[in-house]
């Protein structure tokens, strides 16, 4: 693999879904020049919500985050690109999105600590994204696509 070709899972919550803005957390991310390897809208159930978010199994607030991810469904994506995970954090901005920053997903869009519209793996947390990868998608469904942009998007490239 080539240094662009860090893959990490990105989610578009049941509120982005709600608020149609799906497209636009797409759109951004391709804006980008980062490469949508896999996408699928399903509806989570207790048991992958507990699975994803078990690191915050004992957190106050875990039980409202799994009744929010369960209410409706997600838009579950895998983008490619260099440095993906880490691009993707700083796009998203912070986890409370009244105070993510302009510019950023969460601080153009959102209003909100819980329905704060987007999941990205966390680039701390070393194999996070191989890890939320392998749990909502099998290997077959991450298609293997030439980005005839990438020329462009990396003088490397
Ligand atoms: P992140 O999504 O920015 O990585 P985490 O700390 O991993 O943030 O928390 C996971 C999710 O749990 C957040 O995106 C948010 O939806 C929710 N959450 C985090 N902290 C709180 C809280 O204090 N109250 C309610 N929901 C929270």
């Amino acid at each position: 693999m080539s240094h662009h070709d860090e893959r990490t899972f990105v989610m578009a919550k049941p509120d982005a879904v709600q608020r149609g803005v799906v497209g636009e957390i797409v759109s951004r991310l391709e804006g980008k020049g980062l490469k949508m390897v896999a996408g699928k809208f399903v509806q989570i159930d207790e048991e992958l919500a507990h699975e994803h978010y078990g690191e915050h199994e004992d957190k106050p607030f875990f039980d409202g985050l799994v009744e929010f991810i369960t209410s409706g469904p997600v838009f579950a994506m895998v983008w490619e690109g260099a440095d993906a995970t880490r691009q993707v954090r700083r796009m998203m901005g912070a986890t409370d999105a009244q105070e993510a920053q302009p510019g950023t997903i969460r601080g153009d869009l959102g209003n909100d600590l819980g329905h704060n519209l987007i999941h990205g793996s966390d680039h701390e947390d070393e194999g996070a994204n191989e890890r939320e990868i392998d749990l909502f998608f099998d290997e077959d469904e991450l298609v293997d696509w030439e980005q005839g942009t990438a020329t462009w998007v990396y003088e490397d490239a």
